[in-house]
């Protein structure tokens, strides 16, 4: 059985998501990264960069990093997930490094946390404005790349993992979602795989 170490409400919402979407059984073992239980020594035997998502496989081996883990996804349990072509392929991987690389690890950390960075106030609330920024032109982009279609790279791929949980923080943040795209959440909250899924999403 697989088994995906989770902190419901974080980044690893995306892979659940695309566990959820593939329609195969896995185990969830849950890592609150709000109350530090990433840096346990049981979970640094697992995942020693002490982060989720991560995703153990059947023979023991423990796959990390978020574009890496939705690829392996693709590759192996969910071709559906994958697009064929290889202009297509490329342009999804670029997709995901953005969102993660980019509208995730350069935007909203800032918004989420900019206390890891800094302790004096006013510059936690100048990282923060910096954060909004870069995931206000990070939706734009996105908005732009998924024009009238109805997933990011026209039918749904590895991609909406990370294009979930990059939407659902910025619905719950207050950002103005660009209207393609919070169409695109709607259509993503209700596909079969989420709407039945055991409900570990919400922290
Ligand atoms: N590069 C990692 C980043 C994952 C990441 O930042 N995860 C956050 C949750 S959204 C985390 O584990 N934070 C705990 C910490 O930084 O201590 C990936 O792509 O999977």
């Amino acid at each position: 059985m697989l088994t995906l170490f989770h902190s419901p409400g974080s980044c690893s919402n995306g892979i659940l998501y695309l566990l959820d979407e593939a329609g195969i059984a896995f185990d969830t073992q849950v890592v609150n990264v709000r109350t530090g239980e990433q840096n346990t020594p049981e979970y640094r035997a697992q995942n020693p960069k002490g982060k989720v998502p991560a995703l153990k496989l059947k023979d023991g081996t423990v796959l990390t990093e978020f574009q890496s883990i939705a690829y392996w996804i693709g590759q192996s349990l969910a071709p559906q997930l994958w697009p064929g072509d290889l202009m297509v392929q490329t342009r999804t991987l670029a997709a995901l490094d953005f969102m993660v690389g980019s509208v995730h690890m350069r935007g909203f950390t800032f918004v989420k946390v900019p206390q890891k960075f800094v302790s004096d106030t006013d510059a936690q609330d100048a990282l923060r404005s910096h954060g909004r920024t870069q995931v206000e032109n990070g939706l734009n982009v996105l908005s732009e790349m998924l024009a009238d279609q109805e997933y990011l790279m026209g039918p749904i791929s590895i991609a909406d993992g990370a294009l979930f949980y990059i939407l659902d923080w910025a619905a719950a943040d207050g950002f103005e979602l660009p209207k393609n795209l919070a169409s695109c959440l709607t259509r993503l909250r209700a596909r079969a795989g989420f709407a039945n899924s055991k409900g570990l999403y919400s922290s």
